[in-house]
């Protein structure tokens, strides 16, 4: 059986939440499901300091949806959103979190970025996700959760570059959708790119 990987199902990515996902609420159900269909299942949480250079709030002028240059690095600003230990970065309530043998947290240096549940933007540092995943003999992948145009595709896309097989599960996943058209052409992006993408029922 494969291991369920959780990206980011936090309150902050819901409706009311700081960078909230259009029906991010409705990845929950579909993310519980396939918990009783995985061997393990793993979460990431987006776990920022306060003062993280991603928020708009910590540039001068700037404003959410600016793109800048963060240590040589092509940022979008973000409004400030899963600050540690705060309810926005808190697990969604209706998630069945008692399921989840790990969690792995990302986003926690202040100079840059962690979309992927792997590695930080910069791929400096890793999270410990893919030495765990070895270390339980894990081959196969599904991956659902928030948001798929950015952590969803970049935990993806990371998952077959380590030698994983790796399938995005469509239902369980919503986009974030900056520009019209961000969805879908993720979804090409990533079956191109090696990832397959699939819904729930048929798995
Ligand atoms: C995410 C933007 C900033 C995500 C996290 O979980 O997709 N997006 N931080
Ligand atoms: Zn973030």
């Amino acid at each position: 059986m494969p291991t369920l990987i959780l990206v980011d199902i936090q309150n902050d990515f819901l409706p009311g939440g700081r960078l909230a996902v259009a029906e991010g609420e409705a990845v929950v159900p579909v993310a519980n499901a396939l918990m009783q269909r995985a061997d393990h299942v793993v979460a990431t949480l987006d776990w920022h300091p306060a003062d993280h250079q991603s928020f708009a709030s910590q540039h001068k002028g700037k404003s959410p949806g600016d793109p800048i240059e963060l240590n040589g690095l092509a940022q979008i600003l973000w409004p400030d959103h899963c600050v540690q230990w705060t309810g926005g970065a808190a697990l969604a309530p209706g998630l069945h979190s008692a399921r989840i043998d790990r969690l792995f947290t990302k986003g926690e240096d202040p100079t840059v970025d962690s979309y992927s549940g792997f590695w930080d933007n910069g791929r400096r540092r890793q999270t410990g996700l893919q030495a765990w995943l070895l270390a339980q003999g894990v081959q196969q992948l599904w991956i659902c959760g928030l948001a798929l145009d950015y952590c969803v595709k970049a935990t993806a896309l990371d998952a077959v570059a380590a030698g994983f097989a790796c399938t995005v599960v469509l239902d369980g996943t919503r986009a974030v959708g900056r520009s019209p058209g961000d969805g879908a052409r993720t979804v090409e992006d990533l079956q191109r790119r090696g990832v397959r993408v699939a819904h729930s029922a048929d798995l």
